[in-house]
């Protein structure tokens, strides 16, 4: 019940004090060496961040930047009919240039005057209990690479489209910004590694893959569906269910495939009470006890 799907992917250092990030054969660079030369290049510029200090610059190229502007001009045309409103105001207020990839530090220092978060560059694999821990107090950690051109519809890992229209946005929210603080103050609370699981799978079906009912209809306020515009144009059609602590806690989920089942709020509010409330208050003992619940 418990496998974890990995989030970021792992970083080797080879020989010569280089590094290699894990791609996936199902990752469309997969057979790609130029692209993976690439990813392995911004990745490094994340290794020995010290936070505080001001986040080093990738040199996209026209290309990069080129795909970043096709998704961006998708996902714009999308966020309207499928996203949240709360998202999209969100967006407004933050203003993410559309022709070109903006640098992690530039991302950073738009977001840090609306919600205090700071983007904090990740070359890959970050501990669970570090990666959600430290949004409590406002950091984010952020890939830095961009998806492969080929496919850029969807990609089957975090990468700085997802990380900046999906989370970057959201994160301009007071409202979803206070959610993911109250994420990190719980993975901080607990002390056992189901508990923690358990923690970040409500994260995965809330921030990264929620939806609720806005406007009428369902929409999206999750990350993952907001960074993708062939996912985000299949997730009405998925397994909706009610939103359920116990349940999201539990359910097993595949990172790299389009989410087949997901949870739904009946509003901002009844995400707030629900999952706000959580975070805000479980331990060890009440998720066990959820958990035994489920068994
Ligand atoms: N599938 C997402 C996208 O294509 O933007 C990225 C991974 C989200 C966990
Ligand atoms: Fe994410």
């Amino acid at each position: 019940m418990f496998e974890e799907a990995q989030y970021f992917a792992p970083v080797a250092t080879r020989d010569d004090g280089s590094i290699e990030v894990e791609l996936g054969a199902g990752h469309p660079g997969f057979a790609d060496p130029v692209y993976r030369a690439r990813r392995n290049a911004i990745a490094a510029l994340a290794v020995g961040y010290v936070p505080g200090t001001p986040i080093p610059t990738a040199e996209y190229t026209d290309q990069e930047h080129e795909v970043w502007a096709l998704v961006s001009r998708e996902l714009g045309l999308k966020h309207h009919k499928y996203a949240t409103a709360e998202y999209l105001r969100a967006t407004e207020r933050l203003g993410l240039p559309a022709e070109r990839i903006p640098q992690l530090q530039e991302v950073s220092e738009l977001l840090e005057p609306l919600t205090g978060f700071r983007y904090v560059p990740a070359a890959g694999l970050v501990p669970l209990r570090e990666f959600y821990g430290v949004l409590e107090d406002g950091f984010f950690h952020s890939t830095q690479y961009i998806r492969h051109h080929s496919t850029p519809l969807y990609t089957p890992e975090p990468d700085v489209i997802h990380e900046v229209i999906g989370h970057a946005n959201a994160l301009a929210s007071d409202r979803y910004s206070r959610l993911y603080r109250l994420a990190g103050a719980a993975a901080r609370r607990v002390e056992g590694k189901e508990a923690l699981e358990f923690i970040s799978k409500i994260f995965w079906f809330t921030m990264e893959f929620g939806v609720m009912t806005d406007q009428g209809e369902l929409r999206a306020y999750g990350a993952g569906i907001l960074s993708s515009y062939g996912e985000i144009e299949e997730f009405r059609g998925m397994d909706i269910r009610p939103l359920d602590i116990a349940a999201m806690g539990t359910t097993h989920y595949d990172i790299t495939k389009y989410q087949d089942v997901l949870f739904r709020a009946e509003s901002l509010e009844h995400l707030e009470d629900v999952v706000g409330d959580f975070w805000a208050t479980c331990d060890d003992e009440s998720i066990t006890r959820l958990i035994a619940d489920v068994r």
